[in-house]
């Protein structure tokens, strides 16, 4: 029996005391579908013909070396990452991400063939992919708008942009035989406070409307909106806030996503799964970590992020939350921050799957509330470190403290060597 296995032994009988079964919960976190962006690999620069990169809507900052060029490059990387992680892991393609694109082809006509790479990669590996709309980096983001704008022509460009990606995702979906989620954020914004807020919005509606009026079966597309509280140089108005999209989903039967990056810093997006949950039955997240103005720092094992996670798993069952990872830094090994943002998420909701939540219940709704306190807090000193390094064992990929090796390895054989 190896050390490993030795501890698990130990920690499988401690939590066996409390009632919770250790096996159950890893069967469980073997399921649990984690959506891997793939932006965090070319630093969301895609890979169109034209140099739009990074030209307004969306930022990214550091020059750690080996950002991935080209699509190939990008799913090479990407396999690092995934030989590192073990799990339901799918992957997460902006729109720009594209294999190839005819020339004088834009953003408005992009079909299936553009990602024809991208779908034979997924369907070799048997991982389904989900794809967003990029409406950022590139002029038609005309005065910080895109499906706000005034122009009709400008609207129409994003809309139609939004249309092709749609139909790319129920392709996708058909093909792969697992929904794709496709995420709707634009980052129309004013830097300072308009004059009209109404009109804007009204007009982002319109987009939506006529976006989203293919129909497409949910087994093969599910559609999701995302919401925004600020971004940079739109510090004073975003048109698509939380409560423009939250009552949008809701009437539409769109599936509203969370970023945990894009509200107040003092809300928990964990309170709001089951708010949202107990009325719409599902919720799309992009789990990230904001730092004060930045939305996208890599996900930490903090307290937030094991909120989401318990309320995640508290209510599977009851409702459907999709997990999908939205953050990406520049400053260091991309393929580093895939890995070690994943196995984060993936230990918090191990821990979440470990927690004793009949016992804490039990004082709950017996009024005990420092019983219930103290069985919290005494929950967050159990061996669920060694249950993970159990995971990781079974499931032969390279305990925490040794995923650095590996990547450090592929740094010096692939990614440093890219100009
Ligand atoms: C931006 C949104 C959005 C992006 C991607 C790259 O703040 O979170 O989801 O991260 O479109
Ligand atoms: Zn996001």
């Amino acid at each position: 029996m190896s050390a490993v296995e030795k501890s698990y032994e130990l920690a499988k009988e401690q939590y066996a005391a409390l009632g919770v079964d250790t096996e159950a919960a890893l069967k469980r976190l073997e399921k649990e579908a984690i959506s891997i962006h793939a932006w965090q690999g070319d630093d969301v620069v895609g890979f169109e013909p034209q140099e739009h990169s990074l030209t307004g809507g969306c930022q990214v900052t550091g020059n750690y070396p080996g950002r991935a060029r080209t699509s190939d490059e990008l799913r090479a990387d990407l396999d690092k990452a995934m030989s590192l992680l073990s799990g339901n892991l799918r992957v997460n393609l902006q729109a720009h991400e594209v294999d190839k694109m005819s020339p004088g082809q834009d953003r408005d006509t992009l079909t299936v063939e553009n990602y024809a790479g991208w779908l034979d990669w997924a369907k070799e590996r048997k991982i389904g992919l989900d794809l967003a709309p990029a409406y950022y980096s590139h002029e038609k983001l005309d005065h910080g708008l895109s499906l706000s704008h005034p122009d009709p022509a400008i609207r129409k460009f994003w809309i139609d942009h939004g249309k092709s990606c749609r139909r790319v995702g129920a392709q996708f979906g058909h093909e792969l035989g697992t929904p794709c989620l496709c995420n709707v954020w634009a980052p129309d914004g004013f830097k300072d406070i308009p004059a009209d807020r109404l009109a804007p919005r009204q007009r982002l509606l319109e987009s939506l409307d006529a976006t989203f009026e293919e129909k497409f079966p949910e087994t093969e597309l599910l559609d999701a909106v995302e919401s925004k509280l600020f971004g940079i140089g739109a510090e004073s108005f975003t048109v698509g806030s939380h409560d423009f999209y939250l009552s949008y989903a809701a009437k539409h039967n769109k599936l509203i996503c969370l970023d945990s990056g894009h509200f107040h810093p003092t809300e928990s997006i964990g309170d709001k799964i089951s708010a949202i949950c107990c009325q719409q039955g599902r919720i799309l997240l992009h789990v990230s970590r904001g730092v004060r103005w930045d939305s996208d720092h890599v996900i930490l094992l903090n307290d937030e992020l094991q909120s989401i996670a318990r309320e995640t798993i508290r209510g599977a069952g009851q409702h459907q939350v999709y997990i999908a990872l939205d953050y990406f830094d520049a400053s260091i090994n991309r393929v580093g921050a895939w890995v070690i943002g994943t196995r984060n998420m993936q230990k918090a909701l191990l821990i979440a799957l470990l927690e004793p939540v009949a016992k804490a219940c039990a004082e709950e709704n017996s009024w005990d509330f420092t019983a219930r306190m103290a069985v919290m807090e005494a929950a967050k000193a159990l061996p669920w470190g060694a249950v993970w390094q159990y995971f990781c064992e079974k499931h032969q990929i390279p305990q925490d403290f040794e995923v650095m090796k590996d990547i450090h390895q592929y740094e010096k054989d692939v990614q440093f060597k890219r100009g």
